[in-house]
């Protein structure tokens, strides 16, 4: 049986912890705690190590999950979550005052994973805010060398979490989809 890891970040309150509590077959391990600094992003805890999950994908492969934390006081935690990973979903929330820094923040921040695996990306909390686009998303990626998949999704919603899922996958080796 194949086993795989993914690694989701993106800044806080994107959604990381919600998406893998979205998707996972396995009740998650999560390490939030209340935070006082949390309440303008709406949510009252934040990740502070890791969030893990398990999906079980129909062929009996299962990939492995791990959300990262989004401050930056944790960045510490980016390196070791993402050894031995095949690829990385970055999450983005449209609501954070500029979405298109934070792209190119964690873009840069996961330079060198991303080009040893590879990224797909999406976009939240775009029912409370519908701009910039996913056509904006695609031109402002047009001056990197990356062509990820970029997606609206609600982090709540299993379908949108695992469709970007199976993005990333299927942008990666086509070796793995044979496995
Ligand atoms: N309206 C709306 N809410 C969303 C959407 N996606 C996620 N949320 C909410 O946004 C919040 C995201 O919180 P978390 O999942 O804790 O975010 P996180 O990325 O893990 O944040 P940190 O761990 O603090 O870095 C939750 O309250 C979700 O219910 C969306 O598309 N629309
Ligand atoms: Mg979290």
């Amino acid at each position: 049986m194949s086993q795989y890891k993914i690694i989701f970040t993106g800044p806080v309150g994107a959604g990381k912890t919600t998406a893998i509590d979205s998707i996972s077959d396995v009740p998650p391990v999560k390490t939030d705690a209340v935070a006082s600094d949390m309440t303008k992003n709406r949510k009252a805890a934040t990740t502070v190590a890791m969030d893990y999950g398990i999906m079980n994908l129909d062929d009996g492969e299962k990939i492995h999950l791990y959300g990262t934390p989004g401050q930056e006081r944790f960045d510490f935690m980016w390196d070791i979550l993402t050894v031995g990973g095949i690829g990385l979903v970055l999450l983005l929330d449209n609501t954070r005052a500029d979405p298109f820094k934070d792209m190119q923040f964690f873009l840069d921040s996961f330079s060198d994973f991303i080009a040893s695996s590879g990224v797909a990306i999406g976009v939240t909390q775009m029912d409370l805010s519908s701009k910039p686009t996913i056509d904006d998303y695609h031109k402002q990626l047009q001056g990197t060398n990356l062509k990820p998949a970029v997606f609206s999704v609600d982090a709540r919603v299993k379908s949108d979490i695992s469709l970007l899922v199976q993005a990333l996958l299927f942008s990666l080796d086509p070796v793995l989809e044979e496995a």
